[in-house]
């Protein structure tokens, strides 16, 4: 409601009870008036009668009653008194004055006089009547009556109306005005308080909010924002939803059932041998997480290097084979790589030399010349296992990570229909930082293949595209965010990338919140009231796995009371284990793990439980769900999906997520408690602050998370980049029939 309606709510009731107020008292106004008057007439006779009493007493005793007549006259001059009588003792008119009505007798002169309001109508209009006694020395000697005109009364009173109700509408005015402008001002300091509290949001300086006059109301209000936000979405229904069925359908009618292959380093299924047999695994990996779902979707071919002990038994003569395991929804191409060619373009050249230069995690990048040899070869293996995976000349090909960028280029060298999405799901950095890199063009020329070239943030397109700026002589167009290098036109545009939401049937077979606790608190040998926090990633060192160790120590150094009622569990997938910087890391962390143990830990209490092995999905679902804390990090991510995953997993709305503002989802997921990984104290304050936070503020941050991941989830990810492959197809479609008019 305005502040219009505000006032008019107020001020309606009000002018209505002045009205009824001004109805009700004029009526109780007129008797008083009347009642004022005829005491002030009586006093009025009795002076009148005083002066008459001596002449009228002569008068009678000399019988000149003609003398009296003109005395009588001369009273009744006063231009209030209409006539005067003189009754005798036995009430008998004996003299009045001309104007005396003849309806009036003595007696009807006398009993008016004693009622209450002693007045008749004559022919002029209202009198009063008196009757007064003219006393003798002997007694009662003749009776006096007097008229007195009450035409003036009335003037009077409706003078007095007048005056009242004026002031009362005058007076209903100005509390009218005054109504308004405390309205207003109320209205705006009221709005201005609420909207500094909506600000502040769940973000909000806990103290603030509590100081503040507002806080319940605020709370009420933001409760019932999120309510209507919450139909609103609902009401728009599955319009908005992303999922399989809506990719598959854009699939099918953008793309026609074009053909899709998928290009990664890792594959979604490696098949190893174990005790004999042949057991397959999914690989820790936020990219497989990503693609997996979209694969399943539109049921292409995926290439990527079979890296399993028992990849090659489970192949056919193509090196396919069909997977997921059981249900077959699309085909695995395998690409077989020497640990010569391994070495050289995935640990040395990848993961050595562009890991490092594009996250800032101030790791020292290398690059050897013949690892560079090396990831050219191995580009040009893959884009040579595009070209024949591809029935058709077009194809959709998604390539996917920083092990590729040379593949664009080269796949369109071969198939120069084909649209290329290329998505880099690391972080690119500023111009500066990339330029030390010795292929910096090649590498750049590389990418330009790409019809579109993904980034996560947009952040990270702005560095690719001033990188290009820098570097190569190609033309940009920065309102449409397209580079044109060489005759093709590539599309530089931000996809944040984010995980498969899960089914309703997905969410019903987890156990419960209570029960995966008791699960985990058992395999871990702790007790159920622990508070418990927990960290997910590949031994990597730029998520930040140290500088989490650092504000777990930092926190029980402020805040003792949390020792031996908090425990941090680290689960670590061992990742790049071949490099001697990811093996050093490894190492730092188990050493300060057991530092940090040794200091605050007691024969019953370890505050750091360090799980370095990777676990199944069911088992990172649990821990998500046992946990009352989240922690991210990381130093540099493109995107993150660890904190995406602990958030879909609390359907039950709470758990605090801890995230670092230097991964690529602190844009999105605002409700999290941001932090600056470098900075230990502040990391530290926010484990503290996640310890004691509400439930109600937990509710509404992680609430506030989940739709947001819900809606962006991950087939709005391949769905929004797979329409604008759609758009562009469409687009040269339409050129090259204008082309082909042209030269018929
Ligand atoms: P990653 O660097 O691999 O991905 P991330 O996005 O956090 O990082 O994904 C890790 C995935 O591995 C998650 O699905 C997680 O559950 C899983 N995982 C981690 N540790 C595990 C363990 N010990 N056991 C089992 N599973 C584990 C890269 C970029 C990211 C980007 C993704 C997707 O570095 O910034 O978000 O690609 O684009």
């Amino acid at each position: 409601m305005n502040t219009f309606g505000l006032q008019a709510r107020f001020l309606v009731p009000l002018l209505m009870t002045l009205v009824v107020t001004a109805y009700l008292a004029l009526p109780v106004l007129d008797r008083l008036t009347l009642r004022w008057f005829s005491r002030d007439l009586n006093l009025r006779g009795e002076l009148v009668t005083d002066s008459l009493t001596d002449s009228i007493i002569d008068g009678l005793d000399e019988n000149n009653l003609s003398r009296l007549s003109l005395a009588f006259e001369r009273v009744a001059r006063d231009e209030r008194l209409v006539a005067v009588g003189l009754c005798s003792p036995s009430d008998d008119l004996i003299l009045h004055t001309k104007a005396f009505p003849r309806s009036i007798g003595c007696r009807e002169a006398r009993e008016i006089a004693g009622q209450p309001y002693p007045q008749i109508e004559i022919a002029g209009g209202s009198v009063h009547v008196g009757f007064h006694n003219i006393s003798s020395v002997e007694g009662v000697a003749a009776r006096l009556i007097l008229l007195h005109d009450l035409s003036f009364i009335e003037r009077r009173s409706l003078d007095t109306r007048h005056y009242l109700v004026t002031l009362l509408a005058l007076l209903g005015v100005v509390v009218a005005l005054i109504t308004i402008v405390v309205a207003q001002f109320m209205w705006r300091g009221w709005i201005a308080s609420a909207r500094a509290l909506l600000d502040n949001g769940g973000l909000a300086d806990v103290k603030t909010l509590a100081a503040s006059e507002f806080a319940p109301l605020a709370a009420d209000l933001r409760a019932r924002l999120r309510d209507l936000e919450d139909e609103f979405r609902r009401s728009l229904g599955p319009e908005l939803e992303w999922n399989p069925a809506r990719l598959r359908s854009l699939l099918h009618t953008q793309l026609r059932g074009d053909e899709v292959l998928v290009v990664s380093n890792r594959e979604p299924y490696i098949h190893d041998t174990q005790e004999g047999g042949v057991m397959v695994r999914q690989p820790a990996s936020g990219l497989v997480t990503a693609v997996e779902p979209v694969m399943r979707a539109c049921s292409g071919t995926w290439i990527a290097h079979g890296s399993g002990s028992a990849d090659r038994l489970v192949v056919d003569a193509q090196s396919r084979v069909r997977v997921p395991p059981g249900s077959e929804e699309y085909t695995l191409r395998r690409i077989w790589l020497t640990p010569e060619e391994e070495q050289g373009y995935y640990y040395g050249f990848a993961n050595e030399g562009l890991w490092p230069l594009c996250h800032v995690a101030h790791v020292r990048p290398t690059f050897r010349e013949a690892d560079w040899e090396r990831y050219r070869e191995i580009n040009q293996r893959f884009a040579d296992a595009v070209v024949a995976e591809a029935r058709s000349e077009d194809p959709v090909v998604l390539v996917q990570d920083y092990h590729f960028a040379l593949l664009p280029a080269m796949i369109r060298a071969q198939l120069p229909k084909a649209t290329i999405l290329t998505f880099w799901h690391i972080p690119w950095p500023n111009p500066e930082s990339f330029g030390i890199c010795p292929w910096r063009r090649e590498i750049l020329q590389g990418m330009l293949g790409s019809t579109i070239l993904g980034f996560h943030t947009r952040f990270h397109c702005k560095n690719f595209i001033e990188t290009v700026d820098r570097y190569l002589e190609a033309r940009i167009e920065h309102e449409h965010s397209i580079i044109s290098y060489q005759d093709d036109e590539t599309l530089i545009e931000s996809y944040p990338i984010s995980i498969e939401w899960p089914s309703e049937k997905t969410a019903a077979s987890w156990p419960s919140i209570a029960e995966c606790r008791q699960s985990v608190c058992r395999r871990l040998g702790l007790p159920e009231t622990v508070r418990l926090a927990i960290g997910v990633d590949r031994f990597d060192y730029t998520k930040g796995i140290l500088e989490r160790l650092n504000a777990v120590e930092r926190l029980l150094e402020k805040h003792p009371e949390w020792c031996g009622r908090f425990v941090f569990v680290q689960v670590a997938a061992p990742s790049r284990s071949t490099l001697e910087e990811y093996r050093n890391f490894q190492d730092r962390i188990e050493q300060l793990t057991a530092r940090i143990n040794a200091r605050f830990g007691r024969s019953d209490y370890l505050p750091i439980i360090l799980l370095a092995r990777h676990h199944d999905h069911h088992a990172v679902t649990e821990l998500y769900r046992a946990a009352e804390i989240c922690l991210v990090t990381s130093l540099h991510d493109g995107m993150n999906l660890v904190c995406k995953e602990f958030v879909a997993a609390r359907d039950d709305e709470r758990g605090v997520l801890i995230l670092s503002r230097f991964a690529g989802a602190a844009r999105e997921m605002t409700e999290a408690l941001i932090v600056n990984p470098y900075h230990v104290e502040e990391s530290a304050d926010a484990l503290h602050k996640a310890l004691l936070m509400p439930l109600p503020e937990q509710r509404e941050r992680m609430a506030s998370l989940r739709m947001t991941v819900r809606e962006f989830n991950v087939y709005r990810w391949a769905g929004r980049m797979l329409a604008d492959a759609g758009r562009s197809r469409l687009r040269r479609r339409i050129e090259a029939r204008v082309e082909r008019h042209r030269h018929t």
